[in-house]
């Protein structure tokens, strides 16, 4: 049986020297913090991150970064690159935040997925963007409270797949729905679920970047929060889906691979989160950049291998019905 006590503890993530990568000082505008970004290649190969950027009244919009390496030498869009539109869209009454992006080779468009808050709570909103300029804004497509949502780069038996996080009176797990049309969601499965008692990730866990799709399978990064006294602490936890049936999990790992240890992660506007949105894929098909707002203040990037992600979790994961037996 895989317990964290066998289990040998290896940096699966390193965190870049520079980190953080962007904070509120490289802004060209005024703003209280940048966090929490998408992230996806452009057709130049440069990076593209669509950060979320928190104002001086505390609600947030989105604005879009691009760099060659992905490392430095942002270029920040020198006006937020998409705003809240409350009369149109009332649900984003106090912001659009925490976006994912998903390239949809059929539509040729980049997906984003993101979070539209009002008086109702967090909701699951979708536009389509070609160049992340101009964007086609479908609405709402989850109602309050729902978040942490992606979409999968292709269709699963001929509809599209939707990962997100509902708050229900069972608790805040993940889950997947299918749609045709990616305006009507329905056929709603539970994917993940969050465990209970004093596990890291008891209670509320929710998706982090899209998923990678690898030879094995869906490989999912997902946050975890722990309710302490001190406050909440957001750590980051590996599972491994079935290709042809995403809702089906193959392997979870038991501890967390990643939580807040640097001073710009343990210190901010909200303490001891790391919470990624976004990743990159190297060239060489294996390296990830993974970007995570660190602390709600800014943003920071991790190097991860898919190949030792993997083994780690032959190592460390097991079948998602044992899980549920130790719960
Ligand atoms: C979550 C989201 C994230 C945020 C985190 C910590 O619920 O709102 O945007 O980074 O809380 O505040």
């Amino acid at each position: 049986m895989s317990v964290a006590t066998t289990t040998r503890y290896e940096p699966l993530l390193l965190r870049h020297p520079a980190n953080p990568i962007l904070t509120r000082k490289d802004w060209p505008y005024s703003i209280n913090s940048v966090f929490n970004a998408g992230a996806t290649l452009l057709a130049d190969g440069s990076t593209l991150l669509l950060c979320r950027v928190e104002d001086r009244r505390g609600l947030s919009h989105l604005c879009a970064a691009r760099s060659r390496n992905g490392e430095d030498g942002w270029q920040i869009d020198s006006e937020p690159t998409l705003m809240p539109s409350p009369n149109d869209y009332p649900e984003e009454i106090w912001g659009i935040e925490d976006p994912r992006i998903t390239f949809v080779p059929e539509l040729q468009q980049y997906v984003v997925t993101y979070t539209s808050y009002s008086r109702g709570g967090p909701g699951v909103s979708l536009a389509l963007t070609k160049d992340f300029r101009t964007f086609e804004r479908y609405g709402v497509i989850m109602p309050p409270d729902d978040k942490d949502t992606a979409l999968l780069p292709r269709r699963i038996n001929g509809h599209w797949a939707l990962i997100h996080r509902p708050m229900t009176t069972l608790g805040a797990h993940m889950w997947i729905s299918y749609s045709p049309d990616l305006r009507h969601w329905g056929r709603h499965r539970l994917m993940l679920e969050a465990r209970r008692g004093a596990w890291w990730d008891a209670n509320k866990i929710g998706l982090s970047p899209p998923p990678i799709e690898t030879s094995r399978g869906w490989l999912v990064f997902y946050h975890g929060v722990r309710h302490t006294p001190s406050g909440c602490l957001y750590r980051l936890g590996l599972a491994l889906f079935d290709i042809a049936n995403p809702e089906k999990c193959l392997l979870r790992g038991d501890s967390w691979i990643f939580g807040p240890e640097a001073e710009y992660e343990r210190l901010g506007d909200v303490d001891d989160v790391v919470f990624p949105c976004g990743y990159t894929m190297a060239p060489d098909g294996d390296t990830i950049n993974l970007y995570y707002g660190a602390a709600d203040c800014s943003i920071a990037l991790a190097r991860a291998s898919v190949r030792s992600l993997l083994n780690w979790l032959d190592a460390n994961g097991s079948c998602e019905r044992r899980q549920r037996a130790q719960d």
